[in-house]
Formats: C-alpha cells, sequence, structure tokens
C-alpha cells in the first residue's frame, strides 16, 4: 500500500486504522471519509472527504483525485441495524461492496473489504469452526457478508483485482463505540463497569462469541494487505480470532479490577438469536499459515487494558487492587 482511500472512516475500526495507516504511509497518503460530514475523532491534519459509498460516481471521483492505490472498504450497517431494516442493509452493504469492487477494477486498486462470524449460521459448526464449511446465515447482515466474500472472489478470478478480506469477530475499542452490532454488549460493559459498577446485558450468561481487541485488528488489515499474494489461498474470508468469552466470562474478568461491579441480564430476543446462530470459537489456523497472523491480547491483557485507558477517556476515578 502506498496511497489508501479508507471508507467510514469515522466508525469503530476506521477511527483507528486512519491514525495507524497515517503513522505508517504519511498524511497525505491517507485519504479517510466517511458519509457523515463531521469528522471529529480524526487528527487535524487528515485528507477527509465526504462520501456515500452508495454513489458510485462519487467514490470513482475521490479515488480518482488522489490516485489510490489501495481501498479499505469499512463501510457498513451491523447486524442488530441491519434486522431493523434489511433492504437499507443490503443497498448499503452490497451495493457499496459493488461500487468499492468496480472502482477498484478500473482503477486497478488492491481492496481489503471485512467479512465476519456473521457469515456462518446455525447450522455451521460451532466449535473449532473450521475455514472452509457451511455457510447458511440467517440475517441480512450475514447474507451480505458471504455474498461479499462470493463477489470478492469473483473480482480476483474474472478482472484480477486483488481482493483480501477477514471474518472479523466481535470488536473490543475505548476509542469509538462500536454501532448497531450484537456483539457491542463486549464495549458497553467496560463503560457501565467504571461508571455505574453495574451493567444489564441483552445476551444470556453462556453464550460465547469471538472477540478480538482493535490493535490486533488494525494489525491484522495492515498484515493482510502487506502479505505476499502468492501465499493467498483464502484471500478474502480468513477466520481470524483472539478469544472466545460469554457475559459470565467477562464480567468475571473485569471483578478482578472493580471487586463491586455487577451484572445483571435482559436478554434481547433479536439479538440472543444472532448470537445463538454464530460459532462459539473460530479456527484461525489458515490465517497463521498465509499470512503469519497472532493476536496479542487475550482476555486478560485486554480487560487491564480496555479499563485502564478507558478511565482516563471517562475520567473516572479507577483504582484496580495491587496484584
Ligand atoms: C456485529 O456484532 O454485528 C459485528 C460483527 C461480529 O460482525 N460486531
Amino acid at each position: 500500500m502506498k496511497r489508501v482511500l479508507v471508507t467510514g472512516s469515522l466508525g469503530q475500526i476506521g477511527s483507528e486504522l486512519v491514525v495507524r495507516l497515517q503513522e505508517l504511509y504519511g498524511h497525505k497518503n491517507v485519504i479517510a471519509s466517511d458519509v457523515r460530514r463531521a469528522r471529529h475523532g480524526l487528527p487535524d491534519n487528515s485528507i477527509f472527504e465526504v462520501l456515500d459509498v452508495t454513489d458510485g460516481n462519487g467514490f470513482y471521483e475521490i479515488a480518482k483525485k488522489y490516485n489510490v492505490d489501495s481501498i479499505i472498504h469499512l463501510a457498513a450497517l451491523l447486524s442488530s441495524v441491519g434486522e431493523q431494516n434489511p433492504q437499507k442493509a443490503w443497498h448499503i452493504n452490497m451495493g457499496g461492496l459493488y461500487n468499492a469492487l468496480e472502482v477498484s477494477r478500473q482503477l486497478g486498486c488492491a481492496l481489503f473489504t471485512p467479512s465476519s462470524i456473521a457469515a456462518f449460521g446455525p447450522s455451521t459448526p460451532k466449535d473449532n469452526t473450521p475455514q472452509d464449511t457451511l455457510q447458511r446465515p440467517d440475517t441480512i447482515y450475514g447474507v451480505t457478508k458471504v455474498s461479499g466474500e462470493l463477489l470478492c472472489d469473483y473480482y480476483h478470478k474474472k478482472y484480477g483485482v486483488d481482493t483480501r478480506g477477514v471474518r472479523f469477530p466481535g470488536l473490543i475499542s475505548y476509542k469509538t463505540l462500536p454501532g448497531g452490532g450484537t456483539t457491542d454488549y463486549a464495549v458497553e460493559i467496560y463503560y457501565e463497569a467504571l461508571k455505574a459498577k453495574e451493567y444489564t446485558c441483552y445476551i444470556e450468561e453462556n453464550t460465547k462469541m469471538d472477540m478480538m481487541y482493535m490493535p490486533d485488528a488494525i494489525d491484522a488489515i495492515i498484515d493482510l494487505m502487506e502479505a505476499d499474494a502468492s501465499k493467498l489461498v483464502h484471500r478474502n474470508a480468513f477466520n481470524i480470532t483472539a478469544m472466545s468469552f460469554s457475559p459470565k466470562e467477562i464480567a468475571e474478568e473485569i471483578k478482578k479490577l472493580i471487586p463491586d461491579f455487577r451484572i445483571k441480564y435482559d436478554i434481547d430476543p433479536t439479538r440472543q438469536e444472532i448470537a445463538e446462530s454464530w460459532p462459539n470459537c473460530i479456527d484461525a489456523t489458515a490465517a497463521k499459515e498465509e499470512w503469519g497472523f497472532k493476536a496479542k491480547y487475550d482476555l486478560t491483557s485486554m480487560t487491564e487494558d480496555m479499563l485502564d485507558k478507558l478511565s482516563r477517556k471517562l475520567q473516572v476515578e479507577y483504582n484496580p487492587p495491587a496484584a
């Protein structure tokens, strides 16, 4: 990557990715874009363009104007919000990806776009979910993710577009809140633990899902984009994960640092059903073998870092017991 256009750059991944890309490739080589105009959260000297990814001409013009060689396409609706408006989810997720692929084809760009554990469904093996397995998701978000994986494969085979992607698990970060996912509880719980010492969880206490701390997710995007193309067999849909836990397990980890923290449950049937349709834990062997994926954070180290960083951001008192 030499000059990169990032879509959805004000979102949970984009707001951290842009800063890392600027450090690695230089400010003038990172073009941040988002449908929102308020560029809040990005460094002041960032290059920023307003871009609605469903506008193919606008997408092409911005990529051409900056002569980018790579596109990191993040703009999408997530699983929970997608169920509230499936038509909109299809329009943004598939319309946006189609435009990203067309712009990449026409301008010769490499393209990264994330898939998700949502690309799996109730009939997928739940434990140690293989890289290549049954994919019959029953959410609109999942349907767009499987379709996206296939469309990226097609553009690579038919037109030689250098498409790459990973199946992200739930992502946890302290900088920007996720918007409308099923795994969002694993971010909210840290905010509420610090602010109220209590969290009411919408997912059942023993439901496990794969998760990852944001620094590992950012590394994964950059490492995959810089990987040797000749080694990539599963180029558009690598399973990656750093940990798998349930609400009860993350609450126990938080309690080690905030002993009077309490978790309560008020299950949201829609998000619970989505969570149950996803794997408990996926197998990331292909990503490890083909481009050296390795996560640095586990549940314990992530919890320590999250509570430390978030307490400073929220300016709340936080005194973990001495180890
Ligand atoms: C969601 O919960 O929708 C996302 C995802 C797992 O893709 N975080």
